[in-house]
């Protein structure tokens, strides 16, 4: 019998049992179709990459509300779900296993993208810089609504049912999505909570709705089913806290108790340079987790060994290099050289650029 280590080797996630440590991060593809709904095209693209250890998919809105951009998939209406079990069957007839991502972008989206015409919500009214993507192409972005405090359990509803319909979808788990500078990231972050209610200040008050929706989601799925996904100093979507060790050190702490599948941190930062590896003590955030750790931002294979051989984390999330490589694991472990992404086709479009890297 054959011992491998290291990111080729198996691990026991939860109930989930994962091939190999190497991960497909959640990507942003604007490839659903009419409706926000997720078709053979999808399928295709997922089932190409089931030889990961786990597939995070894409975000994927949790109601309308939660919609920020043109063609991202939702789990909010029975053709959704419908559509993302094409992608299950697919992946699974492949032999790999597959988290949806469930997102609410908050105050990243557009009265054009929302129903009714209505302003995007946030914990607060803090108008982020630049531009939404709109169907009408970059539109600046809106002053949100600030959220009524009677309004939140509304919205944590939201979250259950999508976790319910994750679950008819055929998925083997769920990510919570609470990185980036969407809605959960607007709560946890006072750059973009300046509330003065039990949702806001402290933060115990600001970590609340995160606590309130992963408890939730837990209660369908079981813990063991769940990860989130943090982001602590990624200015993406004009996002900034002022002190985030301290944050992200109690967000921590306070999953950790809950027992679930995984914390997935984004150590990089995305900015106009690029992707920069940021200094944060994130050895100390896993450890106040205490539970399996996705390390994900620009890692290479030389990178990845070397945190799982430090136990620094315990899976390596891939994000552009899956997107071009859609046998990742094959070509790492042989040592084999990747084809490089192209950014002209990240967002939007067909197969060119999703569906058609070439294998090894
Ligand atoms: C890039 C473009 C659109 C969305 C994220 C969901 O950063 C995203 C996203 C990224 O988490």
């Amino acid at each position: 019998m054959s011992e491998e280590t290291g990111l080729f080797s198996t691990y026991a996630l939860g109930p989930n049992k994962l091939k190999n440590r190497i991960v497909m991060a959640p990507m942003t593809r604007n490839r659903a179709g009419e409706g926000n709904v997720p078709g053979e095209l999808n399928a295709v693209y997922y089932s190409q990459r089931s030889s990961s250890g786990l597939i995070i998919t894409e975000g994927s809105q949790i109601s309308e509300q939660g919609v920020g951009y043109p063609a991202t998939p939702g789990i909010h209406s029975p053709e959704q779900v419908q559509g993302w079990n094409l992608v299950t069957d697919s992946v699974h007839g492949a032999g790999g296993k597959i988290f949806l991502q469930l997102w609410h972008v908050g105050r990243i989206s557009h009265p054009s993208l929302q129903p009714g015409g209505a302003l995007p919500v946030a914990p607060s009214a803090v108008k982020p810089e630049g531009n939404a993507f709109t169907y009408d192409g970059l539109t600046p972005f809106v002053t949100p609504r600030a959220l009524d405090i009677d309004e939140i359990p509304g919205i944590v509803e939201q979250y259950r049912t999508a976790a319910k319909s994750a679950f008819d979808a055929g998925f083997d788990g769920v990510e919570i999505h609470g990185a980036n500078g969407y809605l959960i990231d607007q709560f946890l972050r006072d750059g973009t909570n300046l509330r003065t209610d039990d949702y806001g200040g402290p933060h115990s008050n600001r970590t609340r709705f995160l606590m309130e929706v992963v408890l939730g989601v837990s209660e369908i799925w079981g813990a063991d089913r769940v990860g989130v996904r943090i982001s602590p100093l990624n200015p993406f979507n004009d996002m900034s806290d002022s002190d985030p060790e301290a944050t992200f050190t109690h967000v921590a702490e306070a999953l950790g108790p809950v027992g679930l599948a995984y914390l997935h941190v984004v150590e990089a930062a995305i900015g106009e340079e690029g992707v920069a590896q940021m200094d944060f003590p994130y050895t100390s955030l896993k450890d106040a987790f205490d539970g399996t750790y996705i390390a994900n931002g620009a890692y290479d294979r030389k990178r990845a060994e070397a945190v799982l051989e430090e136990s620094r984390a315990d899976l390596i999330s891939f994000g552009s290099p899956y997107l071009a490589n859609p046998d990742l694991p094959e070509r790492l472990k042989a040592g084999a050289p990747l084809n490089q992404p192209d950014p002209t086709t990240f967002y939007g479009g067909d197969e060119k650029g999703y569906t058609d890297y070439p294998f090894l």
